[in-house]
């Protein structure tokens, strides 16, 4: 017998005590969960890591079916601040609630963050601090679902981009010469005076960001100093970036000179931080790509695919739903901590697609391209609330995690770039045409209101309950319908224009409403109010373009001369309540004529907002949209002509052989 009686102790079991025996059990547990908790902190390379941990870290998921381990997993990283909003439902298999691997990082508070993507984002509402990091490092280590879209669709894709990128070729399949016959210049005078104006406006925000921003990423104009932020991840220059293209077409080139020297000399991607994907890839990646098409310079080719390959850790998820922050460094990306459970935006993932394709057309690598078509798969697959896109949607799962739904923030761009694939793809991209009509009938059937005064507005959707309220960034919309309407069904094209214009007349009057003539963040159609802002939070103003932009492509449209009028009383708002000594500043409230400004020049200001009013004023051969769609930053990239760019490879492999 191993185990002898000893004298004092009791006969039970080994010959311990009943409470020894409990303490002892308990030590051993204690030891046993302390080396299985040790495993996850060890390298990935150690073999014991991988033999127990490998089945539930790798676990790929399939595209729109979503694996109830990596959303319970998922759901253990997240810190207890992020549950569903009350009466939402949580995605499937998102129920348990358990912290572990987010214990193993410390999770920064980053308000300063948030503060700018309220400020700049379209994505910015439902605010819930800190952020959660749930890192996709290990995700990444299997392959994915969109890995294997990849691989499935890379062949073709590869097929079509068999040949080097040339610059030249892609010129001559331009039907026009991007600046015009005569830089756009219009045979008008007052319009031209008018096109001047604003052209001296960008001369002016840009001088000031030179001399007391230079290098940083906005210009603070009242304190006369820069600002950086965190929202780019330590890239710098965003209000260089972003100007680019605008300086380029107005003609001011020893602005748009000292612009490309910096990109050259100065622009350093081997930044560490934390960056907003979105973000980066609308300015950055759009900014780089413009510059590039409209000038041929093959610095702007090399820095942008520097940049985008920077950007392919984020997409490593078990669904290929990037999720919304990616440090530029080491590539671990997480989601926002004011994003409901986890997830990613709609608005952030849905407004990749245009700089992505052309990201693979430059590099001709299809990874590009095939990273954001699996966005693409997974939205048309799995299944819509009346046929809407909600905000919110786990990249773990697949599933929609609330059913908020908006054409303004947080949803905007992602209609916007469904629309713009299908222009841009030369019209052959057939499923993007498809989802973004099949979009405008939901949004129709179930955002699309009239107000008891006759105003057309969109309002926002929150399980089936109308919030009355537009926002700014919802006017977008008015120039989106209008772009969209030819190739809508036949009776419906003249319904499409209509609506567009009514949209951009709602938003045109949340204009001259107020005391300023400026709109504000948002505004409402309940309370007694219509077209104005009855909370006092709403009321800013932030120098955003959404409104200037919607009368730009009506303008194109139908060349109804009162969207230069209303454009006009924009600029005569801006120069009145916005100019300071030093630059152009937002407003804190639009309904008083006392300005609060809000020390902000937003780089959006030089790259939509004045690059708008300034095509508005031009001929439209100036960026004319037969060759070219505009990114949601107004950054223009060309429309990629298949036919046009093989036929003339075709030709040069006759010609050389
Ligand atoms: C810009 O950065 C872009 O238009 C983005 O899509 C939304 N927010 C700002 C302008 O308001």
């Amino acid at each position: 017998m191993v185990f002898r009686k000893l004298p004092g102790v009791s006969a039970s079991g080994m010959g311990l005590r009943l409470s020894q025996k409990f303490v002892f059990l308990l030590f051993l547990s204690g030891l046993v969960t302390l080396c299985f908790g040790a495993l996850f902190f060890l390298p990935d390379s150690v073999r014991l890591k991988r033999i127990f941990l490998s089945k539930t870290e790798t676990q790929p998921v399939t595209v729109g079916s979503g694996s109830e381990n990596d959303a319970t997993r998922e759901h253990l990283k997240r810190p207890r601040d992020q549950e569903p909003a009350r009466g939402m439902t949580p995605a499937k298999g998102e129920t348990t609630s358990t912290k572990l691997k987010s214990l193993s990082r410390n999770p920064t508070v980053s308000l300063e963050a948030t503060e700018e993507r309220l400020a700049g984002g379209k994505a910015q509402e439902d605010f819930t601090l800190p952020r959660s990091k749930t890192e996709s490092k290990t995700e990444s280590k299997t392959e994915s679902a969109s890995e294997k879209a990849a691989t499935s669709s890379s062949a073709s894709n590869r097929a079509a981009m068999s040949d080097r990128f040339s610059y030249d070729k892609f010129k001559g399949c331009l039907l026009k010469p991007p600046l015009g016959r005569d830089t756009g210049r219009p045979s008008d005078p007052q319009t031209n005076e008018r096109r001047e104006k604003v052209k001296e406006m960008m001369k002016f925000s840009w001088d000031n960001y030179k001399r007391y921003a230079w290098g940083k990423n906005e210009l603070r104009p009242l304190t006369k100093n820069g600002h950086i932020g965190n929202m780019f991840g330590g890239l710098r220059g965003a209000s260089i970036i972003d100007s680019l293209d605008t300086l380029y077409i107005m003609g001011l080139m020893e602005e748009y000179n000292d612009a490309k020297e910096w990109v050259q000399t100065s622009l350093d991607l081997n930044s560490n931080g934390e960056a907003s994907l979105f973000e980066v890839n609308i300015r950055y990646v759009g900014g780089l790509l413009a510059a590039y098409y409209l000038t041929g310079e093959e610095m702007y080719k090399s820095k942008v695919m520097e940049l985008g390959e920077k950007l392919l850790p984020a997409f490593n998820t078990p669904t290929g739903i990037p999720r919304g922050v990616i440090n530029l460094g080491s590539g671990t990306s997480w989601s926002w901590g004011w994003a409901s459970a986890g997830s990613s935006i709609l608005a952030e993932f849905g407004t990749l697609h245009l700089e992505f394709v052309h990201l693979s057309e430059l590099s001709r690598n299809p990874i590009y391209t095939e990273k954001v078509m699996n966005i693409r798969k997974l939205l048309n697959k799995i299944e819509k609330p009346h046929g809407l896109y909600p905000n919110f949607l786990s990249p773990v799962s697949g599933n929609w995690v609330q059913h908020h739904v908006s054409i303004g923030g947080l949803g905007d761009s992602f209609y916007e770039y469904l629309i713009k694939s299908y222009l841009m793809s030369d019209k052959t991209d057939e499923d993007a045409k498809k989802m973004y009509y099949g979009a405008m009938e939901a949004i129709e059937a179930n955002l699309v209101q009239k107000s008891p005064g006759g105003l057309t507005y969109m309002a926002e959707w929150r399980g089936g309950i109308l919030d009355h309220k537009m926002g700014h960034l919802a006017c977008f919309s008015g120039g989106m319908i209008g772009i969209g309407a030819d190739d809508g069904a036949p009776e419906k094209r003249q319904h499409f224009l209509d609506l567009a214009a009514e949209i951009t007349h709602t938003c045109h009057e949340s204009y001259t409403r107020s005391a300023t003539k400026l709109g504000p963040e948002a505004f409402r159609f309940d309370g007694g109010g219509e077209a104005t802002a009855t909370r006092l939070s709403d009321r800013y103003y932030i120098l955003r373009p959404e409104v200037i932009e919607s009368y730009m492509y009506m303008w194109r449209l139908t060349h109804d001369p009162k969207y230069r009028e209303w454009g006009w009383e924009a600029v005569e708002a801006l120069e009145q309540h916005c100019r300071v000594e030093s630059g152009f500043s937002g407003i804190r409230d639009v309904y008083t004529m006392t300005a609060s400004h809000d020390n902000m020049q937003q780089s959006f200001f030089l790259s939509e907002t004045l690059k708008y009013l300034y095509l508005l004023f031009s001929d439209d051969d100036l960026l004319p949209l037969e060759d070219w769609v505009f990114n949601t930053e107004a950054h223009p990239l060309p429309i990629i002509r298949r036919g046009c760019l093989q036929d003339q490879a075709t030709q040069d492999k006759t010609v050389s052989e």
